[in-house]
């Protein structure tokens, strides 16, 4: 008798019956390809909490939520310098360390980095790092460039003449401003972080040059046409890049697929776990977060996404293959070439967003 209640107060959320639990849920709002397999199947088994998972490509679909409020997620994964002035605009609760408790796994060296966005680490700890460089397709670029080619420089992307040999077999650019423009700028000579507007042009009428030869901006479909050999050079993330050679390995399709931070320098990026001020599943978001923060668990992410944690605890149940991989976990050489980008003032984004809408329809 008793379970039958249960049965009809959970499923109509009534609940009166003291002896019957409410379905706990946590609504988890993640960028595309960024969890692996099983982590929110596990959690859930473990802590009978659901998961309403739902995925996004683009800072500015995040933001645009958050901004306008009762976003109805409790669990979001905003970029640093996107973080840096949502902060500011009030969108996210001071987290209580204390529901935490896997912070202690955390990676000092990573949690003061996220500290020149977050002061004193109050609102976010630091989920996935990576970098924004260039992935391709081995077999194609030595069909394009020749046998002994490279792909270590900038050069094949903002070159009209050398991206050009790649219209055929397929280009994909992230549909980011906040990574292709900082990459150009760089290219330049430029600093990275540059709002002055005679830069921005610079950099803008650069992107636009090879625009002609860039089938698609997007931000997650490169994955899988990258792995199945559909396009053969792309502008987008490392782990992703890196995912979708281990994709093309295993499907012995004959893909190879390389992954590049070139010379001039790539853009490091750091995207973290923070719960929106007015989330409604608040206890929830904190087991999921500390869940994520088990070492066994963030080594799972990292191993299959290819992307850095900010948990220096899960590095030696990783593959040494991944932590030894200086396009996945740089080392000091590595690092050397690589910047950060910080927020800009809402004029400057706006100024941002105005110029990227221009490059990417070419008006
Ligand atoms: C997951 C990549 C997210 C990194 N597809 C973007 N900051």
């Amino acid at each position: 008798m008793l379970r039958s209640l249960c049965a009809v107060a959970i499923v109509t959320c009534l609940a009166p019956f003291p002896a019957c639990a409410e379905q706990r849920i946590v609504n988890f709002f993640n960028w595309s390809n960024y969890i692996a397999p099983g982590v929110l199947d596990d959690f859930t088994r473990e802590t009978g909490i659901k998961v309403v998972y739902d995925t996004f490509d683009a800072n500015e679909t995040l933001e645009t939520r958050l901004l306008a409020g009762k976003s109805g997620y409790d669990v979001v994964v905003p970029t640093a310098y996107f973080l840096q002035r949502q902060i500011k605009a009030n969108v996210f609760q001071k987290l209580d360390k204390s529901k935490l408790p896997n912070l202690a796994n955390a990676w000092a060296v990573v949690t003061e980095r996220l500290a020149v966005y977050d002061p004193g680490n109050v609102y976010a700890v630091n989920y996935m790092w990576g970098t924004t460089g260039i992935g391709y397709n081995v077999k194609a670029v030595r069909e394009a460039l020749g046998a002994d080619a490279r792909i270590d420089s900038w050069d094949v992307v903002f070159r009209p003449e050398i991206l050009a040999r790649f219209k055929d077999c397929g280009v994909h650019m992230l549909d980011s401003a906040d990574d292709i423009l900082p990459a150009a700028l760089n290219y330049l000579g430029l600093d990275p972080n540059s709002t002055a507007k005679a830069d921005l042009d610079r950099a803008a009428d650069l992107v636009g040059k090879v625009r002609p030869f860039v089938r698609k901006f997007h931000s997650s479909e490169y994955l899988s046409a990258l792995a199945t050999g559909e396009i053969c050079l792309v502008v987008g993330w490392s782990g992703d890049i890196k995912q979708a050679q281990s994709r093309a390995a295993e499907a012995h399709n004959g893909v190879e697929i390389g992954y590049s931070i070139p010379r001039e320098g790539a853009q490091m990026f750091f995207d973290n776990l923070a719960i929106p001020a007015d989330a409604n599943h608040v206890a929830e978001a904190y087991e999921l977060i500390n869940y994520l923060y088990r070492p066994e668990v963030a080594a799972k992410s990292s191993e299959f996404l290819s992307y850095a944690s900010g948990n220096l605890a899960s590095q030696n149940l990783i593959d040494p293959k991944i932590t030894g991989d200086p396009a996945i976990y740089p080392d000091e050489a590595t690092l050397k070439k690589l910047f950060v980008i910080t927020a800009r003032d809402p004029a400057s984004q706006r100024i941002i967003n105005r110029l990227w809408t221009r490059v990417k329809t070419g008006q």
